[in-house]
């Protein structure tokens, strides 16, 4: 008797209904879209290791004709391959080789100002570009032969 009253006590027991808010609940809402990624999104405030370049170390590459003379930010000269271009997002991803006195080689994305200088740039073109390194934006791309 004892037995069938305490089994017909854990038969009747049922688990509290699921809060709406817990993802179990069949009408939870669904989970929030994650945020698109913005790795090439960045702006120079996302890039904190920005070391301005003194403008003698840019001086042996203004050669090149760098608006760098014109303006007072001062410019660096690279050269690499075209990786990828996205003209939508003014942004264009180099595997470039090492510009003296701002960074090692490496492949990386740019912002590029003004987008039009992607215009006839593809994947494979080799290319000597102009940084401005207070904007860290590309703001001059020549292709090389
Ligand atoms: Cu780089």
């Amino acid at each position: 008797m004892g037995a069938s009253l305490l089994l017909a006590g854990c038969a009747s027991y049922e688990l509290p209904p699921f809060p709406t808010s817990h993802p179990a609940h069949p009408q939870a809402p669904a989970a929030a879209e994650p945020a698109r990624s913005r790795t090439l999104a960045y702006t120079p405030a996302d890039v904190p290791s920005v070391r301005p370049v003194p403008p003698v170390a840019a001086t042996p590459h203004d050669a090149h004709g760098s608006p760098s003379t014109a303006g007072t930010s001062p410019t660096v000269v690279g050269e690499g391959e075209v990786v990828a271009t996205s003209p939508n997002a003014s942004q264009v991803v180099v595997d470039h080789g090492p510009i003296e006195g701002f960074m090692e080689a490496m492949t990386m994305g740019y912002r590029v100002d003004p987008a039009s200088l992607l215009a006839d740039l593809k994947p494979g073109d080799k290319v000597r570009f102009t940084i401005d390194v207070q904007r860290r934006a590309i703001i001059q791309i020549d292709k090389l032969p």
